[in-house]
């Protein structure tokens, strides 16, 4: 298997912990995003969406899109798992993944900082208000949801390591690189705290990774 992945790139980094966690050997290829790597030619024909992470299996079929890649991965190799049995818990942590997914990591992706500045938006106002904003706003959202469901313990679902923790990690991370205060979301910061601690998830964090600079 090849991972197209970029070692900053917090959708890459939940492909590479649910691998390190399943215990999958993997190839790296690395794209870099600064220097537009994800929209050259021979990238676009693996992923024509231009965006990593991309997974290719032995038989050179191409996975994309990390959410329905690693419950793919769950599919085809379930142990450990990282999704739950139950219908309802299955819908709890698919409702974190997709906080975290679909709300916060799109309104912060590269391509859409990259548009703002077209505005003549300063990098001060990107970085230091628009970033954090709408981290804010998905981490207030995330806290309350995980303190009204009442079922996140060591992780978002109690004990179980799951998709929604893969999620989690890398957007903390990330928000932790742009300096966003962290201590009001104190849920999410124990589940993160735990799931940090994982050797799946020491290993392949960004200043880990080989293409780091
Ligand atoms: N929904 C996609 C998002 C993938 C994505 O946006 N990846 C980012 C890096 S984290 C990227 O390639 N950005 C390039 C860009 O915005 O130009 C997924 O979960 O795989």
């Amino acid at each position: 298997m090849q991972l197209y992945t970029f070692f900053r790139s917090s959708t890459s980094f939940r492909l590479r912990i649910a691998l390190a966690y399943k215990g999958l050997a993997y190839e790296p290829r690395f794209v870099s995003l600064p220097k537009m790597e994800h929209q050259a030619p021979d990238y676009l024909v693996k992923n024509p969406q231009g965006l990593v992470p991309a997974l290719v299996d032995d038989a050179g079929r191409v996975f994309t899109q990390s959410m329905a890649m690693i419950e793919y991965l769950d599919d085809v190799h379930p142990e450990p798992p990282l999704m739950p049995k139950g219908a309802e818990e299955k819908w709890y942590v698919r409702a974190v993944s997709q906080i975290i997914g679909c709300e916060m990591h799109p309104l912060n992706n590269v391509r859409v900082l990259k548009y703002l500045k077209g505005y003549g938006l300063d990098d001060a106002k990107v970085n230091g208000d628009w970033y954090p904003h709408w981290v804010a706003e998905g981490f207030k959202s995330l806290e309350s949801f995980l303190v009204t469901e009442k079922r996140s313990g060591k992780y978002c679902l109690g004990l179980q390591f799951t998709i929604a923790d893969v999620c989690l990690i890398p957007q903390v991370f990330n928000a932790q690189r742009y300096n966003c205060d962290l201590k009001p979301y104190p849920t999410v910061m124990k589940v993160f705290e735990a799931g940090a601690a994982l050797d799946a998830v020491k290993k392949t964090e960004p200043s880990t990774q080989p293409d780091k600079f």
